[in-house]
């Protein structure tokens, strides 16, 4: 029995060391609302995936062009999502029919408002701190901010917790740069009804987030539809489901004035980049 038990936690441990845990497959079935070539990318809209995620409408990657031969916007697919550490990816894409594209198109294109550009002032807005305390975001007045948008239960791996761990390597990085004392983070959760205070508060100490230097917001639901809205964020719920959400990403540059310097869209910047966005912002003067 014992000798039992030491073998399998070697194999444990000597497999948690050499290798990955195994990427998760799931079956979806969904419609294609548009492809990206270029990016590898294709929108789709899918029913739930059973024991991974609800219905919704992402962007997915997939694994390789040939996968998007012969696709297009409308077409009926089912296809394999596989789930390793860092990311989703399509693997099998398979065409059973086309329809008609839904009335309202989803995903990107999708921006019920104007969309603040560079150099505009980002507008006042009452949010919250993981310890439940006032934070309007003029109180970012005077340093420079980088804000991302996430929710804590989102189950996408390169979407809503790559923007945390984006976060939480720039933090590491600010930590040894007394140069950028003045820089501060705040990630804004889209789901204010599970993500609370205490919920972000959690959520922030499993990633070692300095209270000093990184916030984690949240407010009232609809106020933060808008506020994302403004960035072109979009953000669709199920009135059915509250834990369906599709959404697309935002990262916002905010100088210490509140004018927005640069908006990263999707998910594929690097924390390299964004530090060096940060560091190109002139330091207020105090
Ligand atoms: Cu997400």
């Amino acid at each position: 029995m014992k000798a039992t038990l030491t073998v399998l936690l070697t194999a444990l441990v000597t497999g948690a060391c050499s290798q990955a845990p195994p990427a998760k497959r799931y079956e979806l079935t969904g419609q294609i609302l548009g492809i990206r070539s270029e990016a590898l990318e294709m929108l789709v809209k899918h029913e739930d995936i059973k024991g991974f995620m609800p219905a919704m409408t992402m962007p997915y990657k997939v694994k390789d062009a040939s996968l998007l031969e012969g696709k297009a916007a409308g077409d009926l697919i089912t296809a394999t999502l596989e789930v390793g550490q860092t990311q989703g990816i399509l693997t099998a894409v398979t065409r059973t029919g086309h329809a008609d594209l839904p009335a309202t198109p989803a995903g990107e294109t999708l921006s019920p408002m104007a969309v603040l550009t560079e150099g505009s002032m980002v507008p006042e807005e009452i949010l919250f701190d993981q310890d439940g305390k006032a934070r309007p975001l003029s109180t970012f007045r005077g340093y420079v901010l980088a804000l991302t948008f996430m929710y804590t239960t989102c189950p996408m791996p390169d979407f809503c917790p790559l923007m945390d761990r984006n976060f939480a390597t720039v933090q590491v990085a600010l930590k040894k740069s007394p140069e950028l004392a003045h820089v501060r983070l705040a990630s804004v959760t889209i789901d204010p009804a599970h993500d609370t205070a205490p919920v972000l508060k959690a959520h922030a100490a499993t990633l070692k987030a300095d209270p000093a230097i990184w916030s984690f917001l949240t407010g009232d639901e609809q106020n933060l539809s808008h506020f994302a809205a403004q960035f072109g964020l979009s953000v669709m719920r199920n009135d059915k489901d509250p834990t369906d959400i599709s959404h697309t990403l935002r990262t916002i540059v905010i100088d210490p004035s509140g004018k927005i310097v640069k908006t990263f869209s999707g998910n594929s910047w690097t924390p390299a980049e964004l530090l060096a966005s940060l560091k190109a912002v002139p330091a207020p003067r105090h």
